[in-house]
């Protein structure tokens, strides 16, 4: 029996791939994306696996569906699906979804050059250049960014002792600076970031925890951020950021970039007037900016902006059969 037909538009944000799927979408309840987000993961998690998971994707596979909006002034609103579950914010998700439906003609914001999104996360403005039919970038003004804990002591046996950051930039982030026998991403190979990761991740979720101030549903510390030295030498910075069980971001990540943010912004190393150039694992780059700086829960926190570019590369109709043994994919950790 065929449980699903989805249309897709395949593609991807400074190398991470983006699958916007465009049919199939569940009818969700509830009146925000946080409540809809809900609904999606208790009911219809299985179209994620489906479409995310090996064998019709693959361990960085990432994507999105578009929803009409939740509030009154939103243009549109977005789901994400990926790997690791259905993330509150996703900043490459977001960038290559709005340059595919942009130029796909699958939306039409009220106003040339932004579109409201609704996210799970809260609002995100997406703000974009277009020239002859091509999205040329967008820049995403994000939720706000904070520094949740920091200078935190952990233990992993990879590495032993461990100072620690954690911010929020639409998802928690461990962030891990060069320190022992870390010498940074540059002298990394991506096998033992994914283990140390995973090593780092287990021990902070013991030990630590990470709840948003302002929306309880949004906890534990999912991704981690290694940093290390850029490889161009206009980056300000670089990151290798380790989601799900097995991926390293290909894109520079959009959240991660806003978590790096805050932490550098709260400890005096960044400044409202600089341009963060943030670079990926692979050398690709976004541009970061402090937007505003605000307070949430007491909090100094930051509004980032992340700028980056994406492409699509292809149409794709996935269907899905109960016949199938793998009809809800499977991963191979
Ligand atoms: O760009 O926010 C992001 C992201 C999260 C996980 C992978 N990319």
């Amino acid at each position: 029996m065929n449980r699903g037909t989805f249309f897709c538009i395949d593609g991807h944000t400074c190398g991470n791939p983006v699958r916007l799927v465009t049919s199939g979408h569940p009818a969700l309840r509830g009146a925000t994306m946080a409540d809809k987000r809900q609904h999606f993961l208790a009911e219809f998690d299985w179209i994620r696996k489906a479409l995310m998971f090996e064998p019709r994707g693959h361990d960085m596979m990432s994507g999105a569906f578009l929803y009409p909006p939740c509030s009154e002034d939103g243009d549109i609103s977005i789901l994400f699906i990926e790997t690791s579950g259905c993330l509150p914010m996703c900043g490459h998700g977001t960038i290559g979804a709005i340059t595919f439906a942009l130029e796909l003609g699958l939306i039409h914001p009220q106003e040339t050059g932004l579109v409201k999104i609704d996210t799970p996360a809260g609002r995100v403005d997406a703000q974009y250049k277009m020239r002859q039919g091509k999205v040329e970038w967008v820049r995403l003004v994000n939720v706000p960014a904070f520094l949740a804990h920091t200078n935190e002591s952990i233990h992993i046996d990879t590495l032993g002792e461990l100072t620690i950051d954690i911010a929020y930039g639409g998802n928690f982030y461990i962030i891990v600076e060069p320190q022992g026998d870390f010498k940074g991403i540059e002298s990394t190979d991506v096998d033992t970031l994914i283990k140390m990761s995973r090593e780092v991740r287990d021990a902070v979720n013991a030990t630590i925890e990470c709840i948003h101030p302002e929306s309880a549903d949004v906890r534990g510390a999912t991704h981690v951020l290694w940093t290390g030295k850029p490889q161009n030498l206009d980056s300000t910075a670089a990151n290798a950021v380790f989601y799900g069980d097995k991926a390293i971001d290909r894109s520079p990540c959009g959240t991660g970039t806003s978590a790096r943010m805050a932490q550098l912004f709260t400890k005096g190393h960044l400044n409202q007037q600089q341009d963060f150039v943030h670079e990926s694992y692979i050398g690709s780059q976004f541009i970061g900016r402090v937007e505003e700086v605000l307070e949430i829960s007491g909090k100094l926190a930051i509004r980032p902006s992340i700028q980056g570019w994406a492409v699509r590369t292809g149409k794709n109709c996935i269907t899905v059969d109960d016949d199938d043994p793998y009809a809800f994919g499977f991963q191979v950790i």
